[in-house]
């Protein structure tokens, strides 16, 4: 009788892997799915608006808002902060959009407290940063917008009081503030922030689709930019540690090179010696890249090694920046944070 020569089952079956041949299959095959679960959420109310809905002819229609997910009342469990846009038209109508706070009911719900909360500034949002600038234990928000930004500070109660005028960071109008990120990049143990700036942006004096050489895609009319639209330069503010902050942009270097288009704020370790930012006070460097839409610019802050008490609080958090991009963007930080 021939001998057949053996399979691959009989050598699975001799090795005593069979039984485990197709649970290891299985796993190969499992997939991670994701579901929409905003409307169950309670999150569908949340209308997000970016000038008009169909027809878009300028850059900052084209754009959406950031995110942060933080916890904004310490109890433990992430709620939604949602930057909103706003339009020509509804402006125009005096019609006024907000961003919008949902707080986490621990259910798999969350429940709206824009209002509640006092988030009711109404502007044409791009991207929000989170961190507790004035060491007092509660995340406090910045909103950057196309214009004006806010700076929400966190009462601890709840509440959020916008404090942008006081502190010294709402910037002029003319800016159209990108991204964001607060870091503490002196090492002083208090949170410093900067502001990504995109373009100068003026639709009195940008054309429409169409309307200009950068104004079209392989021949189709598209909003003109950022081609062809000065770009913004970028803000470093100093935290002084009594509520207000100083522009550090030109003795810092943070300035040049100047208008670079910045949309996002990317915290890298790019040197293998440092760390970045508020949880990286252990070491010895900090980097801060942007993107800009002709190339990277890396800025590195001056070595320290204090260990302050922000530092030991905040080292074990986890910040992570996400960025939509298209013809620019706009950048939304959000961290976790262990047990307190
Ligand atoms: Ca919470
Ligand atoms: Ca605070
Ligand atoms: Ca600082």
């Amino acid at each position: 009788m021939t001998r057949r020569a053996p399979s691959r089952r009989d050598l699975l079956w001799t090795l005593g892997l069979l039984p485990l041949a197709p649970v290891a299959g299985a796993q190969r095959s499992q997939e991670v799915r994701f579901t929409d679960v905003a409307a169950q959420a309670g999150l569908a109310r949340a209308r997000n608006l970016s000038g008009d809905p169909v027809d878009k002819q300028f850059l900052i229609e084209e754009m959406g808002g950031g995110v942060a997910l933080f916890d904004f009342d310490n109890d433990g469990w992430l709620d939604i902060f949602l930057v909103n846009g706003s339009s020509f038209q509804g402006a125009a109508s005096g019609r006024k959009s907000t961003s919008y706070l949902f707080r986490n009911n621990r259910d798999g719900t969350f429940t709206d407290v824009t209002r509640k909360a006092g988030l009711t500034y109404s502007g044409w949002g791009q991207g929000c940063c989170v961190g507790d600038y004035d060491n007092d234990g509660f995340d406090d928000l910045f909103v950057s917008y196309w214009g004006r930004n806010v700076l929400y500070h966190n009462n601890g109660n709840g509440t959020f009081t916008n404090v942008s005028e006081k502190a010294g960071v709402a910037g002029p109008g003319g800016r159209w503030g990108a991204g964001c990120c607060f870091l503490d990049y002196d090492r002083d143990g208090r949170l410093d922030l900067f502001v990504a700036n995109y373009v100068h942006f003026d639709p009195k004096q940008v054309p429409r689709a169409g309307g200009a050489a950068y104004c079209r895609f392989n021949e189709i009319p598209v909003p003109c930019g950022p081609q062809g639209l000065a770009g913004g330069t970028n803000v470093l503010y100093r935290n002084r540690g009594d509520g207000t902050f100083e522009d550090v942009s030109e003795r810092s270097g943070i300035a040049n090179p100047r208008g670079p288009s910045s949309t996002s704020f990317v915290p890298r370790n790019w040197r293998p010696a440092g760390s970045y930012g508020m949880g990286a006070t252990l070491r010895q460097a900090c980097s801060i890249t942007t993107t800009t839409t002709a190339r990277s610019v890396k800025s590195e802050s001056r070595p320290g090694a204090r260990l302050t008490r922000t530092a030991r609080r905040c080292r074990a958090w986890a910040w992570a920046s996400a960025t939509t991009t298209g013809t620019g963007g706009s950048t939304s930080s959000a961290r976790t944070s262990p047990t307190r």
